[in-house]
């Protein structure tokens, strides 16, 4: 296991010597003492990175991809290890990080191995005698801060496509989960990836991620986190006007019609917000059902939500492990009072479970709230698993409902009539729609929301716009036509 900063190469300790220890929420027992980098610590490694960017910006696009090919191979090759390395420090059920974290992981890395050299320019219909085409460059040196919730998993899709566009990378993992991060480090070290290309520092979010949105010779930075901590990062950012993307909260609508098929609502709402605790920005945290089949609906979803497995992460049989660290189950817990305060009804969970097994971590019930739209709850993002639970008698009021918060990441609606489908679907506004499913996401397709949800997109090509820039090239290919304006 990896604990020390990943600069230039090699791992190092902090210049300042200051580690931090990485707990298990299983059970707060600490994993490893995790060096925390300081303001000279992303200087080195922003030095790092300005002295690889010139070979590797240049380096055939083809050869860059092979890298990231390999790279995924190598994931492949430890999935065992890195699976139990992100449940030890996440929380996240093995079961999970086996089937879902770990392969995610490989395929950004070969997706955007296999898109570097598929980024092409265009040649632009301009007037006659002059040749117009459009290049797109890397930006030069990213910095990336990352949240605690999917740390193996944002890794690959910060990382992925900044390297693939040629660009180098300074990347601040949470303090809470450093350690999946730094074994990707490892690995990336392992497979070829020339040293400075990838910078690994974990460390505080108002120093060391402060520092890097304000860094002055770091042309982009890519966030993804709160809401709060965003617009944190945009003010940072204004000394030397960087280039910003956003990746926010969320507050995600899924919608339920009177005509949905009920046995697909019960398991695509259940794995919408209990998935990883809860703790995702797209988590599927507003239940928004017709009055017609609310009742049987809500009979249907309790009974599920009680059944799920809680416990160890590292058993196999979990279906729900611990939130990622006490403060933040200390957070979601609160939320239950907020709920009731505001005349919210517990239809179930809203504790900590009564398992003495559990008692020392960071363990939170599937909850589920009734609740009106208007309500705190079903207004602020709780990032647990935690979902409200309102009703509506027209189209027009689920729409207006499903609007009606700051945010717009994901959305999900259940229907068999196809027309209100894609009607609605065109109404919602939200980054992403999930039309009979939830959470769907793939490295091919544009991740990315709207309002306080942020800006710029994930994955995809979309994303390849994010880490270049164009640049316009004109030439004059007739000696006929003068070079100026004619007076
Ligand atoms: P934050 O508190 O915002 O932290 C995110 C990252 O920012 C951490 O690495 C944090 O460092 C760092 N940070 C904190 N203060 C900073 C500052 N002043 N300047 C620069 N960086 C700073 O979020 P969180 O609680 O870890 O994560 C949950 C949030 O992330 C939720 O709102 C969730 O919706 C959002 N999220 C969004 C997405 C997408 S793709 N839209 C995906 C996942 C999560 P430390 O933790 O080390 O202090």
């Amino acid at each position: 296991m990896q604990t020390q900063l990943f600069i230039d190469g090699r791992f190092v300790p902090a210049l300042s010597g200051e580690t931090l220890a990485t707990l298990n929420p299983h059970d707060n027992s600490e994993i490893a003492q995790v060096s925390m980098a300081g303001r000279a610590d992303i200087d080195r490694a922003v030095d790092a990175a300005k002295a690889a960017f010139p070979k590797w910006s240049n380096m055939a696009a083809a050869d860059r991809g092979r890298l990231l090919l390999k790279l995924a191979d190598a994931i492949e090759a430890n999935a065992d290890e890195l699976a139990r390395l992100e449940s030890l420090d996440t929380g996240h059920p093995i079961r999970d990080t086996r089937n879902l974290d770990v392969p995610r992981t490989a395929a950004t890395f070969r997706y955007f191995g296999g898109m570097a050299d598929k980024i092409e320019g265009s040649v632009i219909p301009v007037e006659a005698g002059f040749l117009n085409y459009m290049t797109r460059e890397p930006v030069g040196i990213v910095g990336q801060v990352v949240p605690w919730n999917f740390p193996l998993m944002f890794t690959s899709w910060k990382m992925a496509p900044a390297l693939a566009a040629g660009n180098c990378v300074v990347m601040k993992p949470a303090e809470l989960t450093p350690l999946s991060s730094l074994a990707i480090a490892e690995l990336m070290a392992e497979v070829g990836f020339p040293a400075g290309v990838v910078n690994v520092l974990p460390g505080l979010g108002h120093v060391a991620g402060q520092y890097i949105a304000e860094h002055p010779d770091i042309s982009k930075v890519a966030f993804t986190g709160s809401t709060a901590v965003g617009r944190k990062i945009v003010q940072a950012s204004s000394g030397n006007l960087k280039k910003v993307q956003l990746e926010l909260g969320g507050k995600g609508a899924n919608v339920v019609f009177s005509d949905a098929n009920l046995d697909a609502v019960v398991q695509g709402s259940a794995f919408g917000i209990f998935h990883n605790q809860g703790q995702a920005c797209i988590a599927a945290s507003r239940l928004i059902v017709h009055e017609s089949v609310a009742d049987e609906l809500l009979e249907r979803f309790i009974a599920l939500a009680r059944s799920i497995k809680i416990g160890d992460p590292l058993d196999p049989s979990t279906e729900m492990g611990p939130l990622t660290s006490q403060l933040h189950r200390d957070r979601v817990l609160s939320y239950v009072d907020i709920a009731r305060e505001q005349g919210g009804r517990v239809l179930s969970g809203g504790k900590a479970p009564d398992l003495a097994a559990l008692a020392k971590g960071c363990y939170v019930e599937p909850t589920i709230v009734a609740a009106k739209p208007t309500d705190r709850v079903a207004q602020e993002e709780v990032f647990g698993p935690f979902v409200t639970v309102s009703t509506f008698s027209s189209d027009e009021e689920a729409l207006a409902i499903a609007n009606g918060t700051e945010y717009g990441l994901g959305a999900g609606l259940w229907t068999q009539n196809l027309q209100r489908a894609h009607l609605v679907a065109r109404q919602l506004r939200s980054g992403m729609v999930w039309i009979n499913c939830y959470k769907r996401v793939s490295p091919a397709s544009p991740f990315g929301g709207v309002g306080a949800s942020g800006y710029g997109r994930e994955m995809g090509f979309e994303v390849m716009r994010e880490y270049t820039q164009p640049k316009s090239v004109w030439v004059n290919v007739d000696a006929n036509i003068p070079p100026y304006y004619p007076r």
